[in-house]
């Protein structure tokens, strides 16, 4: 089998989407293959299940898993499959995502999630961490990698350039 590894992307709902966009916006501006489902751990389970062996059939590499409130779907994608998953909490309900971190960070030990960031910061840092990992077999993309980190470097420095001349006038 020769396919293109790619990133396989699953949210527990739609009401996930707006904050899901930025993982698709950062995947897109790194030029990272990916898909994406709404499939749900407790409304769509066995949907969830053929979904991610059928994605692991065709070379998802790397899954990542959104989902707020109870979130589990982090916890179950691992429970499926042997490849990194990268779980996001989201920011929905009355605890504000807290529930959804402790959900997705806590998984017992032997089936690991990366559990990034609550919500926006989250969903571009899972983004930027499955695009390093497929660069390990990837210069093209590791390139990529490190040329965006220099862009937020160099604009640090603008910023504080910017400042110090406003300093000294
Ligand atoms: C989770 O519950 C979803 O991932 C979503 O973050 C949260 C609320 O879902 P909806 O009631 O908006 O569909 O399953």
């Amino acid at each position: 089998m020769n396919q293109k590894p790619f990133v396989a992307i699953v949210m527990g709902s739609d009401s996930d989407l707006p904050v899901m966009q930025v993982t698709l916006d950062t995947l897109n501006a790194l030029e990272v293959a990916h898909e994406v489902r709404i499939t749900s751990a407790h409304r769509t389970p066995e949907r969830t299940h053929a979904y991610i062996h059928d994605a692991e059939s065709r070379g998802a590499a790397v899954f990542i898993a959104a989902a707020g409130m109870a979130a589990h779907l982090a916890g179950t994608v691992a429970g499926i499959t042997c490849k990194p998953v990268i779980g996001i909490p989201m920011e929905s309900g009355p605890l504000k995502g807290a529930d959804a971190l402790y959900s997705t960070v806590q998984m017992p030990g032997g089936v690991p999630v990366a559990c990034v960031t609550i919500g926006k910061a989250g969903a571009k840092n899972a983004a930027l961490l499955a695009a390093q990992i497929l660069s390990i077999s990837d210069e093209a993309l590791a390139g990529r990698i490190k040329a965006d980190r220099q862009a937020q470097a160099e604009a640090v420095m603008a910023k504080d350039n910017a400042l110090q001349e406003q300093l000294n006038r």
